[in-house]
């Protein structure tokens, strides 16, 4: 299996419940290894661009305002097979879903529904790629 990068984003609803040094802990524990950190606010126009993907979905609108609301914390974390197993350590997108399927899972524990998860996560190798340039320039990886 090989060593891969990809990208989580403590959202405003993680922040605002101070879960954030919980969940970074999460994944140190779990084997990962940090490689860029950054902590921003997105405008609605650079949330909307991140998820772009989604434009003609029904929430995005309920999305971009969400992802804007506040501060927000980007990491790349790097491990093996890392885009399929953080996926995996994050859970179903429904926190309501996660605690019942996956209870030790991020959602599970920080998230409240559907809409406020708690965190993001790239969902391949190729988003990841483009997820963590858009974020972070080479200069900020380690
Ligand atoms: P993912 O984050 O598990 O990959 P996606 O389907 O890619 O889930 O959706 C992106 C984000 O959009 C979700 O994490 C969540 O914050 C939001 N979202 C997805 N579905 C809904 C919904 O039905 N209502 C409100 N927000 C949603
Ligand atoms: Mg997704």
């Amino acid at each position: 299996m090989a060593v891969e990068r990809t990208l989580i984003i403590v959202k405003p609803d993680a922040m605002e419940k101070g879960a954030l040094g919980k969940i970074l802990d999460r994944f140190i524990q779990e084997g990962f290894k940090i490689v860029g950190l950054k902590m921003f606010r997105f405008t609605p126009r650079t949330a909307g661009e991140f998820y772009k993907v989604h434009r003609e979905r029904p929430f995005f609108n309920e999305l971009v305002e969400f992802m804007s609301s506040g501060p927000v914390v980007a990491a790349v974390l790097e491990g093996e097979d890392a885009v399929r197993r953080v996926r995996e350590i994050i859970g179903p997108t429904d926190s309501e879903e996660a605690r019942r399927v996956a209870p030790n899972s991020i959602r599970a524990l920080f998230g409240t529904d559907k809409g406020k998860n708690a965190v993001h996560a790239s969902d391949s190798p190729e988003s990841a790629k483009e997820e963590i340039c858009f974020i972070f320039s080479g200069l900020e990886l380690v």
